[in-house]
């Protein structure tokens, strides 16, 4: 299987709960390495420019004031079919639908507030991670 990068974003209801050490502690024993990562308060400008895929969604704008709402940790996750294997450990969109033990269904509240982000494409991953880090940021020996 080939080794993939993906973005990973916890959002600013996670980062509130204080839960960010308990999800990379998930990252990590799925065998995913954190190879890069920053705090940032987005601005509008931000988060609209990272969700633009979804401007014409009716839930834009809400998602958007969310994002923008506090601190969010965002993160270069690297190892074998790492996008899927964060999609799994992430769980459904609506944490209502959410596998057991997921870090949807046991840290977020809604849909809307669902504690994370996960790159859902390999070319998605590749626009994401550049979106966020510069190619100086992002740490190729941690193996
Ligand atoms: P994400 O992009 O954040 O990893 O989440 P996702 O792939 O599971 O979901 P996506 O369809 O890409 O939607 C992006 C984010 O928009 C919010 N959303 N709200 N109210 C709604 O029906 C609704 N649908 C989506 C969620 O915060 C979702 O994570
Ligand atoms: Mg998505």
């Amino acid at each position: 299987m080939a080794i993939e990068r993906t973005l990973s974003i916890i959002k600013p209801d996670a980062v509130a709960k204080n839960v960010i050490g308990e999800i990379y502690a998930r990252f990590e024993k799925a065998g995913l390495r954190i190879i890069a990562a920053k705090m940032l308060h987005l601005s509008r400008e931000q988060a609209e420019g990272f969700y633009a895929v979804h401007q014409q969604r009716p839930f834009f704008k809400d998602l958007v004031d969310f994002m923008i709402s506090g601190p969010v940790m965002v993160q270069v996750l690297e190892g074998e079919n790492a996008i899927q294997v964060n999609r799994d450990l992430m769980g459904a969109t609506d944490p209502r639908k959410a596998a057991l033990g997921t870090i949807r269904a046991d840290f977020a509240n809604t849909v809307d507030e669902n504690a994370v982000h996960g790159s859902d494409g390999l070319e998605t991953a590749k626009t994401e991670v550049d979106y966020f880090f510069s190619t100086q940021e992002i740490c190729n020996r941690t193996r």
